[in-house]
Formats: structure tokens, sequence, C-alpha cells
């Protein structure tokens, strides 16, 4: 029997999920979650990012998520269910686009951990940047442009780099940066994501970014799956030295570093497999390893995916395409008002999610021609600077009401801003914090005329990283690796009432000249 560990360090918080495999015989044996507003209060963080009086300016402290990788494994060490000697292998997943700086001297610390002191004491001056820029920041729109304009246009940096450039992406970041602190960009020696940057805390050794998050930076050439010249040139100079390799997702970069076997008593024959970024690693914990089906995620963020064989780039400029770990293509669109939103609307009302179910469940699908736009914050599909909300007919003091717009808009953006995909959606797999909610569920069925399936492990980003863990230390095939792990919930499908999708049919085309009209005022 062996043991695979998958970790996700999300917006909000650390997730593990250890499963066991042992001949046809597996499953999950333990999941545990890390918060960081609760766990970690020293950090200051709320929902997992600091508070900025500059709504675009989102960011995070990556001693914390270093800080809470710690204290997972020191978690896991003393789990009496759990034979740390049997854990085959190791990987993860991180929020994409966010980047850490480390220093000269943080970098030559990576292999240099003190397994005496805990790794939060150990933080000073590894970093050249002490708050990372996270997919919730959107400060850079100058940055796009003009890596745009030197690209050759948008359509053309979406061509090379699978998405056009957008504020919350790696590059632009890094090039503002770059732009208003060079002093501290000099002194930068590497710039990792979170996924490789906790990658390479684990094997204790300069971790490679792969092609699913290097996909998130506006700087990789998708079709080739290596650093783009062009694309580096147009985001800061001497960057490419700064940058870690890429490699595939199934690459072994190592084994579990001292600090983790001394420390904690890991084993030294523990893979460390490279990471990814959390949606990628949702395709694989969702089980859309072949084009056909799309997952939605609602989790802070929420998320629309699917595989792709060809890299079939998005006309419109909404969605992005990342590399796939199977070693194919993703196509993906991302909305940043997901759970945030919801939960902005259930505390307007004073409710919790039982009676926000409730409102859904007694309110009149199509909502009696009210609509909201529910731009809380910034948005990214469609692109929304300043933030603001829309009501349409719509009452501000009608609980019930606000409640049925706000699902119906978040769930009519996600149906018409990912028919670029070109996928004919008849099965929806749901995954995320929100997945839970039947009634939301309800309203994504309408919406989108198709049955939602859910799965036993709503962290599929957490139980994807396990997955890989397994498949790279076998090399079985896909299907073989997913089987039994990602089977739907019996009796937890929410099938399409079909009176329903015609309501929703005809609000989509108000919902489109609504959106229109906002983004044209
Ligand atoms: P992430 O991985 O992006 O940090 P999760 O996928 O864990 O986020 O989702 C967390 C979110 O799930 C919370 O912010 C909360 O709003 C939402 N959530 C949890 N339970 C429910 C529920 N019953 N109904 C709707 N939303 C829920
Ligand atoms: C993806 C994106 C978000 C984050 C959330 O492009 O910005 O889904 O990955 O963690």
């Amino acid at each position: 029997m062996s043991l695979f560990l998958g970790l996700d360090s999300s917006t909000q918080g650390l997730t593990a999920v250890i499963i066991s495999v042992s001949g046809t015989s597996r499953g999950v044996v333990w999941q545990h979650t890390i918060n960081y507003d609760h766990d970690l209060p020293e950090y200051g963080t709320l929902h997992g990012v600091l508070q900025n009086p500059d709504p675009r300016i989102v960011r995070s402290s990556p001693a914390m998520w270093a800080d809470a990788l710690d204290r997972m494994m020191a978690r896991i060490a003393i789990e009496r269910s759990i034979d740390k000697s049997r854990i085959a292998a190791i990987t993860g997943a991180g929020q994409q686009h966010g980047s850490v700086y480390l220093s000269q001297d943080g970098l030559a610390r990576l292999a240099a951990m003190d397994e005496r002191t805990a790794l939060a004491a150990q933080m000073d001056g590894v970093f050249s940047r002490e708050a990372s820029p996270t997919w919730m920041d959107s400060s850079t729109s100058v940055e796009c442009a003009e890596i745009e304009a030197a690209l050759g246009g948008a359509a053309a940096t979406a061509r090379l780099t699978g998405s056009r450039a957008f504020e919350r992406f790696t590059g632009p970041q890094i090039r503002k940066f770059a732009k208003d602190h060079q002093g501290r960009f000099d002194v930068t020696a590497r710039v990792h994501l979170v996924s490789s940057f906790l990658a390479s805390l684990l094997a204790g050794s300069d971790a490679p970014i792969d092609p699913g998050d290097g996909a998130g930076m506006n700087l990789m050439d998708l079709a080739s799956g290596e650093w783009s010249d062009a694309a580096l040139g147009a985001t800061a100079i001497g960057l490419r030295a700064r940058l870690p390799r890429l490699a595939p997702a199934s690459t072994v970069i190592g084994h579990l570093g001292a600090y983790w076997t001394n420390r904690y008593g890991f084993s030294p024959l523990t893979k460390v497999v490279a990471w990814t970024g959390d949606n990628p690693s949702s395709l694989i914990g969702t089980g859309l390893i072949r084009e056909g089906r799309v997952a939605i995620s609602l989790g802070t963020s929420d998320t629309i995916f699917g595989a792709m064989d060809a890299p079939r780039v998005s006309d419109d400029g909404a969605g992005h395409v990342f590399g796939a770990p199977t070693g194919g293509f993703m196509g993906i669109t991302v909305f940043k008002n997901g759970s945030l939103a919801r939960e902005r609307v259930r505390d307007t009302y004073a409710l919790d999610w039982d009676s926000f179910s409730l409102l859904l469940q007694t309110s009149p699908p199509g909502n009696q021609g009210a609509m909201m736009l529910p731009w809380f914050d910034p948005e990214i599909t469609p692109v929304v600077a300043e933030p603001g909300v829309r009501r349409e007919q719509l009452d501000p003091q009608d609980a019930h009401a606000n409640v049925r717009a706000l699902v119906e808009a978040q769930m009519m953006a996600m149906a018409r801003h990912s028919a670029w995909m070109g996928v004919r959606v008849d099965t929806i797999h749901a995954t995320g914090g929100a997945s839970r909610n039947t009634e939301i569920l309800q309203v994504m069925a309408d919406v989108f005329g198709a049955r939602v399936e859910r799965f036993q492990i709503s962290n599929s980003a957490a139980l994807g990283a396990a997955l890989r863990a397994y498949q790279s230390h076998t090399g079985s095939p896909w299907s073989e690796v997913v089987a039994g792990f990602v089977e739907p919930i019996a009796g937890g499908t929410v099938v399409p009432i079909s009176a329903h999708v015609a309501v929703y049919d005809e609000l989509k085309r108000r919902h489109a000249a609504l959106e229109k009209s906002a983004l044209s005022s």
C-alpha cells in the first residue's frame, strides 16, 4: 500500500488530501485545511489577502504560504492514522499567477533550511518583495497595454502565450515591479510562482514551473512550452536569468529535503513532483482527462474549464488556454466576483447559507425580469476596472430577488463567456466550496441546460494533486489513475428543468445586452 499527498495552496487556505492505493483498493484516507485568516491571524489577512485602500491592489504574504506548508507537514507528521514512511510522492497546486520574489540569499537558503527552527523564523531576508501580488490584483492595466503593444496586439499576445495580457498574470506584474521598484527587482535572484516556490521548499532546491501554471504568466510560448524571448523582452530586462526552468507537470524534481526528513521524520525516499496551478490540478481532480465535458469550480474565484486536444485560443479575448497536466491543453474562463460576491449578498441581508438557499428555492427562475451585474470587485470577465454593482428592475431592499439575481447573473456570465471553448456542454462537474449548495447548482443546470454532477471530494485541486503524485510515481494511464476517485455521488446529480431552460435562453440575450450597455457607459 502506498500513500500520495496532494496539497492546494489556495487564496483562503492550504488543503491536504492523502490517498491510499493498494492494487484495486483505493480511497481518500485523510484531508485537512488550514485557514489563513483563522489559523494564522498574525499575518493579518482577510479572506487570505492583505487589505489595501486601492481595490486594484491585492497582495498576500509569501511567508504565510510557507508557514502554512510547515504547519501542515507538522500536522501530518503527528497524525497517528498515517504511516509517513508510506508516502511515496507529494505534489501540489497553487493559486495561479501569484509570484514570489527571492533574494540571492533566499535562493541559496532553499537548500539549507535549518531543521532546528520552524520555517517561519527563517524567512528574514529570503524575499526581495515582502508582499506578493495575487490573482485578485488588477493594478497593471498600463503594463498590459505596453506588453501587448510590444507583441503586436492583444490577439498576437493570445496566439503566442495562450491569453492576451491580463492584469493578474505574472508578466505584467513583474513589469510593474521592475518599473516601480527597479532596485528591488535588481536584487531579485528568482521569481517563482506560488506553486514552484512551495515545491522548492519541499524539495530543498530550485523547482521548475510547469506549462499549466507557466501559461498563466504571459511569458511562455504556448506551442513550444518554452519561455518566449519576445514575451520576456516585452516584460523586463534581465528576466530570463530570474526565472526557473519550465518542465512537465509529471517531472520528479527530487526527494523531500533534509528539513522535512530531519525535523518531522518523513522518509528521504518520498518523491517531490513538480507543482501546477490550482485550475490545471482541478482538471485532474474532476476527472476531465479528455475533451468533451466541462467543470465549474465555485471557489473564491468562479472558473469554468475543460480539456482541449489542441490550443484553440479565444477570439474575443475572454478566456485562457493553459497546459494540462496530461500533456495536452485546457481552456478556462475566470470570474473574480465568485464566492466573495455571494458572501456579500448573503451578509447584506443577514442570511446564512441555509436561508440563502431557501430564498433561491422560493423565487421564480427569470426573477420576473430583475437582473444584476455583480461587479462588487473589479471583474476579470468581462474586464471591469472600476467596480460597481448594476441593478435592473431590482429593488436593493428585496433579499429574495437580489439573491436570485446574483446567482442567475453569475451562471449566465459563465455560460456566455465560455462559448469560445467550443465544447457542447451536456454534463458539468461541479467543485469548490459552493458546489455543496444544491440550489445554486439547480440554477447552474437550468442556465446551461446540462446535468450537474458532484463528487465526494469538493477540493478537486488537492485531490488532483494527490492523483498527479500517484500518476507520476507509477506512470499509470490517466483513466486508471482517476478511476474510483472521481466518481459522481450517487443521488447527487442535479438535472435541468426544461421550462426553466427556456426562460434562461431568453434571459441570456437580455443579460448580454445589459452587460454591453454597462460596459459602454
Ligand atoms: P478556495 O479554494 O478558492 O480558497 P473554496 O473552494 O474552499 O475556495 O471555497 C470557499 C468558499 O465556499 C467560501 O468562500 C464560501 O463562500 C463558499 N461556501 C461554503 N459553503 C457554502 C454553501 N453552503 N453555499 C454557498 N457557498 C458556500
Ligand atoms: C485562474 C485564476 C484563479 C486562481 C484562483 O486564472 O486567476 O482561478 O487560480 O486560485
